[in-house]
Order: C-alpha cells, then structure tokens, then sequence
C-alpha cells in the first residue's frame, strides 16, 4: 500500500459538503494556507487548484478535509491528489467514518439530507440523526406506521389553482408565489400555460403552487382547448386542489378545498369552505391555514422520518428511551 492515501467518505454526492480523509506525511505541501496546530479544531485552507474547504486532524493521525460536496469538486480534488501521488483506499464512507455506528434508520435520513428543501424538512431529518429531542407530547405512535405522511414531510407537495375561467386564479397565484408572474385580465381565458412557483408556508414546510387555464365547457378555441388539457393533466397530478369560482356563482363542480372569490366586502357563499379577495387579503391568511391543514395535518416536530421497517431498527438503537424518556408517551394533540 502506498504511504499516501485518501478515501471519499461523502454519501452519494451532490451534498452541501464533501468529506476526504487523507493519510500520509508531510500534508502541508499539498495545501496553501496552514494546516491547524495541535488541539486546534480546524482551519480553512484550499487544496491547490480543487477548492478550499476546513482540515481537521483526527486521533488516528489522518486529515479529515472538507471541500464542497459538488461532483466537480470531488473530482477537481481527485486530480490534484492523484497527481501528488496518492492512492485512492476504498471506504464505503457513510459505513466506515462519518456514518459509523448508524443504524439503518440513521443512514436512511442521511442519504435524505443533501435534498432537504426546507427548515421543516430539515427539522424532521436531524431529528432522525438523533441530533435533536423529540418534544414533549410526541406521539410515537400516530406516526411510526404514517409513511405517506412523512413523505410528504420530505417532498414538496404540488398544490394547483383550478376552476372557471376568470375566477381570480392568476391573480391569487401572483399574491402567493414571490416569483410567480401570471397575466391578469378581465377577459375569461387569459391563462394557457401551467405556470409553477414556490410557495413556503408558514409551518416552515414549502409547497410548490400552479396556476392553470380556467376550465370550461363549450367555446374554447384550440388553444385555450390545449390549455384545459394540460390544466386537467396538472389538476389529476396535484397533492391538493384549490378549486376557485367568484363568490356570486353556485358550487363548483370540481373537488378540492373549495375558495369563493373577490369577496371583497367579506360575504362568503354557503357553498365555500373559505372566501378570498386578494385585492384587499380577506380570508388569504385562512387559505395558508387551509392548506397547511390538508397537507401537513402535523407538525414537523410531531414527524418522524420512520418506515415501519425502520421502526424495530430505531427501537433497537434505543431511540424510544432517548426521544420519549421512561415516563411513556402521551398525545399531546
Ligand atoms: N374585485 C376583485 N377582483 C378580482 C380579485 N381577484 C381577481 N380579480 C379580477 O378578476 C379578473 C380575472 O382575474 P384572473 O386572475 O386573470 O382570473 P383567472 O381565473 O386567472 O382567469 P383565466 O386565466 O381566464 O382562467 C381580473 O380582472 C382580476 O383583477 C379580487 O380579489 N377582487
Ligand atoms: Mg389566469
């Protein structure tokens, strides 16, 4: 084996960070900027042309180096060491170093992190590191077996404007996306395209919002026809339905969270579970509550990121004692 030598420890990359660890004597020359003292954390420093990232000394001797966890980087880093004369040693990382000692569990929420999109998605990942405690009135139970509702913890769930045309859904879709830009007009059938936004709520979770072509019965022309398809596709793909209709017109037909329009004086049909006027906020606040409702029934802190299969593996590492205490549980809903 060659006196000098590294291992990748990241998990699959793209990740915020990526983790070498590098053996061998005189490490010095490969970096510019100084190599951290004896009992000193770290240091900033760059590997020559790759990139520059914090050195840390282990107890075995080794330099742990933590460049950006991008694919180029890594190779980038590759190069410079491969040109130094290193050999790379195997270490499937997230086994032998940084995941060392996780259980399935564990690692399952590692692999998870680098596309964490949110601080709430971000909450329910490091909870299952076991890097944060599980508040009091946790109910392990309502959520150990509750997959589908933690993966939507840990997706961004698709929520789509729909209903007649000239409904206000343009115009509430501007009001909610910070980069949304839809045209607004009085004229029935402005809107073709499915146009995307973020919209982040305020339970800390993001939801991904559409607007689409108002749907109708009789008189399209062919592309407001092409429009409707294409609203009907995103309609059927969608996490939950905003289903708009102007507060002086009957039910919808559609199903969804129904929302009376331009209510602008605050009346609110029977037929409505909640009633809008974006022009002066009426009932906006209510429909961000409605939709954190439907979609995130909990909150972050009362998810856990647990399979059923990852259940016995978490009760085992003894999670239930650290998250829970021996007090026993209690719902605190
Ligand atoms: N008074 C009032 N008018 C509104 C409100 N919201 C939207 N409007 C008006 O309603 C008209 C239609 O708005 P849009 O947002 O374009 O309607 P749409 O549902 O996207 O229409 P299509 O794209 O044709 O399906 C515009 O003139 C808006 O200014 C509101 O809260 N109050
Ligand atoms: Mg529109």
């Amino acid at each position: 084996m060659k006196p000098y030598r590294y291992a990748i420890l990241t998990s699959p990359l793209p990740a915020a960070i990526g983790m070498v660890r590098l053996w061998g004597q005189n490490l010095d020359a490969l970096f510019e900027g100084r190599l951290p003292e004896k009992g000193e954390a770290h240091r900033l420093v760059r590997l020559r042309n790759a990139d520059q990232g914090l050195a840390a000394w282990s107890a075995d001797g080794s330099l742990l180096f933590t460049p950006h966890g991008g694919a180029g980087v890594r190779d980038a880093v590759e190069d410079v060491l491969k040109a130094f004369g290193f050999e790379r040693v195997s270490a499937p990382g997230v086994d032998e170093d940084f995941a060392r000692g996780m259980n399935r569990y564990q690692r399952a929420a590692l692999a998870i992190l680098p596309s964490v999109a949110s601080e709430a998605q971000l909450r329910v990942v490091l909870r299952a590191m076991g890097q944060t405690s599980a508040p009091a009135g946790f109910d392990r139970h309502a959520f150990v077996s509750d997959w589908p509702l933690v993966k939507r913890w840990l997706s961004i769930p698709r929520v789509v404007i729909a209903g007649a045309p000239n409904a206000g859904k343009s115009t509430l879709f501007n009001a909610l996306a910070s980069q949304g830009h839809a045209i607004v007009s009085d004229t029935p059938g402005t809107t073709r395209d499915v146009l995307g936004a973020i919209w982040p709520l305020r339970n800390g979770a993001v939801v991904e919002v559409f607007d689409t072509a108002g749907l109708r019965e009789h008189g399209a022309s062919m592309v407001e026809a092409e429009g409707m398809r294409r609203a009907r596709a995103a309609i059927d793909d969608a996490d939950l339905r905003l289903v708009l209709q102007e507060h002086g017109l009957g039910r919808p037909a559609l199903s969804g969270v129904l929302v009376a329009t331009k209510c602008d004086s605050g009346e609110r049909p029977s037929w409505a579970e909640i009633g809008i006027s974006v022009h002066n906020g009426v009932g906006m606040e209510e429909l961000a509550k409605a939709v954190e409702a439907n979609l995130f029934p909990l909150l972050p802190d009362r998810v856990l990121p647990l399979s059923e299969a990852m259940a016995d593996d978490a009760k085992a590492a003894g999670f239930e004692e650290r998250w829970f205490g021996s007090k026993g549980l209690h719902n605190g809903q």
